[in-house]
């Protein structure tokens, strides 16, 4: 599936955000990218994109959570020299006491169950590159709760502690396990996702903030963690805007 010697780094939820930015950085770092997302049209347009701009990308639509549509993507590849599992997401910002537990399973099903099947499926194949390194993308909040957090911070600890597992287990085989933890970080999706399409309760989220963190700062923090020297291990990396301190403390300007 690819050049011999242009090592392939799959992303997965390249359709838009963080994702894309990501298939665009690595492809312009080198890397043969091969962009998964369930909607075709978008990650076909990127490609060719990325490929007009001289360098090599192809779309293969995909559901991450659809395990036997993931074991049939895996067969493609023989080595793999990335994986970004970038896909997942927020659904919902409701109190625990009235969350709605199919917006719960279904964060777990994407953000964990979702990288637990495409990290599964390509390990083989990062193994065989005898170079391989798996990126997890978590958040910060996975590493600390908030109000309203409820099923996303359960799920992006769970995506934590898949990264923290995996490269404990994986010690001695040459597959690095990094994962990126963004804050506040605006994207076209994120938040209008996360509050079904109401585009007042997203903009919300970043009233007042002088300068959230774009997809393309976080790309950025990828390609940097994935292209450091093969025994470098970037375990964690958190980043935030200057104007976020913590999940709940972020400067305003009104
Ligand atoms: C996104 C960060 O603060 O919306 O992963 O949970 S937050």
């Amino acid at each position: 599936m690819t050049a011999a010697g242009t090592p392939i780094a799959v992303v997965t939820g390249a359709s838009s955000g963080i994702g894309a930015a990501t298939a665009r950085g690595l492809a312009a770092a080198g890397y043969r990218v091969v962009l998964t997302a369930r909607r075709k049209d978008r990650i076909e347009a990127l490609a060719a994109e990325i490929n007009e701009a001289g360098h090599q990308a192809t779309a293969y639509p995909l559901d991450v959570t659809d395990r036997a549509a993931v074991d049939e993507f895996a067969t493609a590849f023989r080595t793999i020299g990335v994986l970004v599992n970038n896909a997942g997401g927020a659904l919902g910002a409701d109190p625990v006491a009235t969350g709605d537990p199919d917006d719960w399973r279904q964060m777990y099903e994407t953000n964990v169950i979702g990288t637990l099947n495409v990290t599964q499926a390509l390990l083989p194949a990062l193994e065989a590159s005898g170079d391989g390194t798996v990126v997890i993308l978590s958040s910060t909040a996975g590493h600390a709760t908030y109000e309203g957090g409820g099923g996303y911070v359960a799920a992006k600890n769970g995506a934590r502690v898949l990264a923290e597992t995996l490269r404990l287990e994986i010690l001695g085989r040459p597959v690095r396990v990094v994962e990126i933890a963004p804050g506040m970080v605006k994207t076209d999706e994120f938040a209008t996702t996360r509050f079904r399409g109401d585009t007042e309760k997203a903009a919300k989220v970043y009233a007042g903030v002088a300068e959230p963190l774009t997809a393309d700062d976080v790309a950025d923090t990828i390609t940097w963690a994935v292209t450091r020297p093969s025994h470098v291990n970037i375990d964690l990396l958190v980043v935030r805007p200057r104007a976020q301190a913590s999940n709940t403390k972020v400067h305003r300007e009104s």
